[in-house]
Parts: C-alpha cells; sequence; structure tokens
C-alpha cells in the first residue's frame, strides 16, 4: 500500500487514576490487554496496544495515572506517562465523567496537559453513569485552563470506555490527527510487552481485585519461570513482593485461602490467555520498602 493511503503513529492516553485509560484500551482493541481495577494506580507502566486495520496502525500508549509523586515508585510512574505524551502524535486526556474536573484533575492539567505540542482531544468518560443535564458543569470545569482552541472546538467527547458508546466518534478524530506512514510494527502484532509481563499483569491485576484498602500498593510481582511442558500444560512460577510481614500474613490469609484465591482467578485467565491449561506456583517474599529503593524497583520491572 502506499504511504499516503496508510496512516502510523502513536497516541498517549492520559488522565487522572482510575479515569478508566486501560478500559478504554482494551475496548479499542476488543480483547482484554491491560490491568482494570475499581482502584486507583492500576496501570504502572507505559504499555503500547497496537491498534491495526488496513489502512491505518495506531499504537496506543496505556499509562499510569497521572498524580503528585509520593514514593520512586509513583516517580517512575509519573515518568513513565511522560514519556508517552513525548512520544506521541495525539495526545486523548480522559476525564472520569462521574468526578468531573476536580481541583486536582485541573492542577494535573496545568503540569503536563496545558501547552502539549500534538493534537489534544478530551475525553469525559463513564457517561453511562452521568446524566446528560450534567455535561455543562463538566465543560465549565475546563474554563480557565490554557487548552488549544482546536480541542475546546472540536475535540470534547463524551464517551463509555466500558460499553463503547462515543468511542468509535473519537477513535475518528484520533484517526484523522494521525500522520501519513507505514506500519512500525506487524499487522499481528498486539503489544509491545512480552508474555511474561502480562502474565506478571494478570497476577497483580486478581490481588488488586481481592485485596483490600493498601495492600494492592505495597504488592509487586515478579514471573521466576514460565515454562510450556510436553503434556501440554504451562507451569509458571510467581513470587508476590510485599513491604512487610503483616503484609504478607494477609496476602497469604487463613490457611493460605487469599493467595488461593489470587491464584484460581490468575490461572483461569492465564488458560484463556495462553490458550493451555496452566500450573500457577505462587510465592510471597518480603522485599523491604521496594517502592522507595531504586535499586528494587529496577529489579521488579519498574525502570526505564
Ligand atoms: N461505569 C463505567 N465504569 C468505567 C468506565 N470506564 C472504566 N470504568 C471503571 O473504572 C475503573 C477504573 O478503570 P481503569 O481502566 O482501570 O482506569 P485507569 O485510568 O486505567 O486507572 P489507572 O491504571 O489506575 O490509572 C474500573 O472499575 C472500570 O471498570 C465506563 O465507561 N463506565
Ligand atoms: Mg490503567
Amino acid at each position: 500500500m502506499q504511504d499516503e493511503a496508510h496512516r502510523c503513529g502513536l497516541v498517549a492516553l492520559i488522565g487522572r487514576p482510575n479515569a478508566g485509560k486501560s478500559t478504554l484500551l482494551n475496548f479499542i482493541l476488543g480483547t482484554k490487554l491491560t490491568a482494570v481495577s475499581p482502584k486507583p494506580q492500576t496501570t504502572r507502566n507505559r504499555i503500547f496496544g497496537i491498534y491495526d486495520r488496513e489502512d491505518a496502525q495506531i499504537i496506543f500508549q496505556d499509562t499510569p495515572g497521572l498524580l503528585e509523586p509520593e514514593d520512586a515508585l509513583h516517580a517512575f510512574m509519573v515518568r513513565e506517562a511522560d514519556r508517552a505524551l513525548a512520544d506521541s502524535d495525539v495526545a486523548v486526556w480522559l476525564i472520569d465523567g462521574i468526578k468531573g474536573v476536580t481541583s486536582r484533575e485541573r492542577a494535573i492539567a496545568e503540569q503536563k496537559i496545558v501547552g502539549l505540542r500534538v493534537p489534544l482531544l478530551i475525553a469525559f468518560n463513564k457517561m453511562d453513569k452521568v446524566p446528560l443535564d450534567q455535561r455543562m458543569a463538566m465543560l465549565e470545569g475546563l474554563k480557565g485552563l490554557a487548552l488549544p482552541q482546536a480541542a475546546l472546538d472540536s475535540g470534547i467527547f463524551y464517551i463509555s470506555a466500558l460499553y463503547g458508546s462515543g468511542v468509535d466518534e473519537l477513535l475518528q478524530a484520533i484517526l484523522s490527527h494521525i500522520p501519513f506512514g507505514p506500519k512500525l510494527y506487524p499487522p499481528d502484532q498486539l503489544s509491545d510487552r512480552t508474555q511474561r509481563f502480562f502474565v506478571a499483569e494478570i497476577i497483580r491485576e486478581k490481588a488488586f481485585l481481592l485485596l483490600r484498602q493498601e495492600l494492592p500498593y505495597s504488592l509487586a510481582v515478579q514471573v521466576e519461570s514460565l515454562k510450556e511442558r510436553e503434556n501440554g500444560v504451562t507451569a509458571i512460577q510467581a513470587t508476590l513482593h510485599v513491604e512487610r510481614e503483616t503484609q504478607k500474613g494477609i496476602l497469604v490469609g487463613k490457611k493460605g485461602a487469599m493467595i488461593k484465591a489470587i491464584g484460581m482467578e490468575a490461572r483461569k485467565e492465564l488458560e484463556t490467555m495462553l490458550g493451555t491449561k496452566v500450573f500457577l506456583e505462587l510465592w510471597v517474599k518480603v522485599s523491604e520498602r521496594w517502592r522507595k529503593r531504586s535499586d528494587r524497583l529496577r529489579e521488579l520491572g519498574y525502570a526505564e
């Protein structure tokens, strides 16, 4: 195909934690690629999700939610979002429509979104939960921010990433800003990340869903080994790192009930993803203060 007929570029999906960035990526790709949970700060890395069709390839970058960093892990997460923005041809700022434009949202926008050099689209998400008459108030929330006029004139969308309403229109607008060029990845490649990465993410997501309160934030998952045996079973060993002995107790649970539940949920999804039976072995280890130590962050995959 001629270059003039094909578009290819990178899109940064950015926004506050829990806005629905990963949900939107999964909806666009039509498959569950990245981790989603009701808890904020689920995504910790920049993750490419490659949307491919005959006339275009769009590399969507899922990113960690924008926040004020409180530890070295947060600082890494914000750098990942910054990297995505720096590489992007288009930025999509996703706002949780249920919350509207909060003062924190505005503060983050002042830092990261105002002044972007690439075309900006703004998507109010979770509109399946927001009455129509609240749209004016949401728009009011953007007032006073020095946003590009083009974004305010024709770049505002109301979507549901969960159910898909408005997503086609958003995708069309994204596409119109993507430059012409050949594909960067083979058409059947879905991500830049390895299978091991997604195995760890599935386990971490299940822990996020099952554990309460603060514990998920102290958790990191490392895949130690992944082997497909001759009998068609994939054997996976992974270590779950927590920061304190007491957290280890909670993660393991009474008679191992919690870790067993996490393992069961993860195994089901891993079997779907890998298309094989899975034998999953989980270990729990205390790695003191790993979120604050750059050497530990590097070992756990939170380093550029
Ligand atoms: N009702 C509704 N819920 C949504 C929608 N989009 C996302 N959610 C929910 O919002 C929560 C957060 O979604 P995520 O996709 O994990 O949000 P995120 O922006 O990736 O969050 P971080 O990775 O923490 O930055 C999940 O419980 C989703 O199911 C939507 O359109 N409607
Ligand atoms: Mg996410």
